[in-house]
């Protein structure tokens, strides 16, 4: 194989390490010129890559042809398992920095310096779709980090919902098989929208405050960069003098949080299957590395004996109101892997990867987490020598007598690989650097029992409900409503609405209304009451949390011949400042020439760049442009679609047909252009990011 080495990443240089040692990587660079010489895997090079061995010209293959062999053969096992879950996800490196010392509270080394920066890697995905599904399915998204700190490999592998659907690890295979395509007819892919799915959910009440997440707009997120993450469990943090403080982590984004529209996200799947990887792709390799705050809810075991909730149940979070999240360090991602399988693919996440200093609760969805992961690294990655990865070897120094094994690449050198050993070789040891268990007292009985203080399925998913503002509440209604709706069997629908009940009365009724329940059903059987005491927590809606900034969204440019390009310019600009990017719509990819004779080069043709893709809209079209777009479905659509997901648009009087046409009454989110100060107040109300009181006249 032809070896390149292009660029001196970290991890390259491990790689190249490995090649130096294992196969003497520099004898292939037999080269004519600058061109390598191709070789076999084996080394020997190859005279004819285009035809295989045969008897003469027209005869049959030799199956001495070792060459072609090795091809065929290495290519027929290029894949390996994808992931049972999360299998569709896209990562990036970049590293973590510690804001100050939190040393009080941890002795992880990664906490002790401020300033210091520590290698990560983040890896996102879907849940429940397949490696090739599209990105914007209705889904919890995956928000694994690995941070690669001097004392070992941390893996925080969470979500970006705080809560879960199940309480123990022993229901996951339950809850995962009915979410998949269903087994005998191998349908719907990456969606939860059928009866397999909600016939379990509907038997499972501890499940209510998480689909209340997974029906509100969080489940359908703009970007990877503008979702927030959650560990979702609480851990512990032990200090040098293992004293014990529970935390739990959030990634926070800096750039606010956004999410799409149902009806937006359905279109975007078809147009743009990639929408959320080229988001990440594009802005990386523009420079504008995307940033999250991590912060910790810290507490301790009084607070958790006095919370309303158990801090162990995961379907259960601590509202920020009531312990505020503190910012104690960033994440930045800033390069793509040069090589997706190589490192996106074969990344190992582990939540039982924790340094010393931070140590697990007793959550028992973690506990069982703890055990399962690495099953799954040794099924997929197919060796107990995955850690051997470049991409998942700590990047600290490291050392044990674990040896052989399939593909092992670091191998021990020497005679003695025991421990304990009369030489004084090798590894010891050490209890005060090592990692150490918080020595929690336990004296029980050994039952399998689900605790009590577990029992409250509904008082959160209300709260949930509550916290959100109107529109939410109106798209959590409707993602109830079409969800349901694809379910066949109406028990399945009456048993769901009487668990909505328990939520809120209101939801519960207009979901059996849309659905065309004839009777609302008795409101299911609660363990516990639900509680309508708990207050409202803001930070729970996404609305109320805007960015009030367009920096980082993209501004979709429809234009035709003959438009203004001085104006188009000014909207750059404009656009420019904000932090924002501009792309450019037109009939033809090529470009078109405004009236001044410029030529402007399209990134899209219409068909190409529906306005699903962009956060805001501006039309710069001439009155002939506007004339001809009038007969463009795809013109019409554009404009349609950007005033249905309630965009705020921006349009030169030329444009007024085309608005006609695509039947958009003029709102103050539809915007003349006219000049700078105009461009200026369009670009302002683009940081709402959209005109949510349009919503009611286009429904969503
Ligand atoms: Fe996972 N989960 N999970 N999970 N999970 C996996 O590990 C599992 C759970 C999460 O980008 C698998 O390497 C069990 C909660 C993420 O590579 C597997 C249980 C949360 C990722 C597995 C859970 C997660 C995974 C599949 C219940 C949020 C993707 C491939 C006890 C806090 C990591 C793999 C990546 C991946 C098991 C529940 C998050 C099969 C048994 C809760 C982000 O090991």
């Amino acid at each position: 194989m032809a070896r390149t080495t292009k660029h001196k990443s970290s991890t390259a240089a491990i790689h190249d390490q490995t090649l130096h040692r294992g196969a003497g990587g520099e004898l292939h660079q037999i080269a004519e010129g600058d061109t390598p010489v191709m070789t076999t895997a084996q080394g020997g090079p190859v005279s004819d890559d285009q035809n295989t061995l045969k008897a003469g010209a027209r005869g049959p293959s030799l199956i001495e042809d070792f060459h072609f062999r090795e091809k065929i053969f290495h290519f027929d096992h290029e894949r390996i398992p994808e992931r049972v879950v999360h299998a569709r996800g896209y990562g990036a490196h970049g590293y973590f920095e510690t804001y100050e010392s939190l040393a009080k509270y941890t002795r992880a080394d990664l906490f002790q310096r401020a300033g210091e920066k520590t290698p990560a890697f983040v890896r996102f995905s879907t849940v429940a779709g397949s490696k090739g599904s599209f990105d914007l399915a209705r889904d919890v998204r995956g928000f694994a980090v690995k941070i690669y700190t001097k004392e070992g490999n941390w893996d925080l592998v969470g979500n970006n919902i705080p809560v879960f659907f199940i309480q123990d690890a022993i229901k996951f295979p339950d809850l995962i098989h009915s979410v998949k395509p269903e087994p005998d007819r191998a349908f719907p892919q990456a969606q939860s929208a059928h009866d397999n799915f909600w016939d379990f959910i509907s038997l499972t009440p501890e499940s209510m405050h998480m689909i209340m997440w997974v029906m509100s707009d969080r489940a359908i997120p703009r970007s990877f960069r503008f979702m927030e993450g959650f560990g979702v469990h609480t851990f512990r943090f032990l200090n040098a003098k293992d004293e014990s403080t529970f935390v739990k982590f959030i990634w926070k984004p800096k750039l606010g949080l956004q999410s799409v529209v149902w009806n937006e996200a359905v279109k975007i799947n078809g147009a743009d299957p990639d929408f959320h990887r080229r988001d990440l792709w594009d802005a990386i390799q523009s420079g504008n590395f995307p940033e999250w705050e991590l912060c910790v809810q810290l507490f301790d075991q009084d607070f958790a004996d006095s919370f309303d909730f158990d801090v162990l149940d995961p379907t259960k979070l601590i509202p920020e109101e009531v312990i505020k999240p503190v910012p104690v360090g960033r994440l930045v991602l800033d390069r793509m892997p040069d090589n997706f399988f190589a490192e996106t693919e074969q990344v190992a996440f582990m939540t039982q990867n924790v340094p010393p200093g931070i140590d697990f609760s007793n959550d028992p969805l973690l506990q069982g987490r703890n055990f399962s992961y690495l099953d799954t690294q040794l099924k997929r990655l197919g060796s107990p020598n995955f850690t051997h990865i470049p991409i998942n070897a700590p990047k600290c120094p490291f050392a044990h007598f674990q040896q052989d094994g399939h593909m092992a690449m670091r191998n021990p050198v020497g005679r003695t690989n025991y421990q304990p050993n009369s030489r004084g070789e090798g590894p010891r040891e050490d209890p005060t650097r090592g990692f150490r268990s918080f020595a929690e007292e336990i004296e029980a009985p050994k039952v399998r029992l689900r605790a009590e203080s577990f029992a409250d399925h509904y008082s959160q998913a209300r709260q949930f409900f509550n916290s959100q503002t109107v529109t939410e509440q109106t798209h959590i209604a409707m993602a109830l409503t079409f969800e349901l709706s694809k379910v066949e069997e109406p028990v399945i629908r009456e048993r769901m609405v009487a668990h909505l009940l328990n939520i809120d009365e209101a939801l519960g009724a207009a979901v059996a209304d849309k659905l065309g329940l004839e009777k609302l059903p008795k409101p299911a059987d609660a363990a516990i009451a639900p509680r309508d005491d708990l207050p409202a927590s803001p930070a729970l809606s996404i609305i109320e949390n805007g960015p009030m900034s367009f920096a980082g969204r993209k501004l979709g440019v429809l234009v035709s011949d003959g438009c203004d390009a001085a104006l188009l310019k000014k909207l750059q600009a404009a656009i420019g400042k904000e932090g924002a990017t501009v792309e450019l719509v037109a009939p033809k990819v090529g470009g078109v020439t405004a009236a001044d004779g410029t030529r402007l080069p399209a990134h899209n043709m219409i068909d190409g760049g529906p306005s699903v893709l962009f956060d805001a809209v501006a039309l710069l079209l001439s009155p002939e442009g506007a004339g001809q777009l009038t007969g463009e479905a795809a013109a019409r659509d554009f404009v349609a679609d950007a005033f249905a997901h309630c965009k705020f648009i921006g349009f030169t009087a030329e444009a007024m047909p085309l608005l006609a046409k695509a039947g958009v009454e003029v709102d103050e989110g539809v915007m003349p252009l006219d000049d700078a100060g105009a461009i200026a107040g369009f670009v302002q109300s683009c940081r709402k990011l959209r005109l949510w009181a349009r919503e009611p006249s286009v429904k969503n």
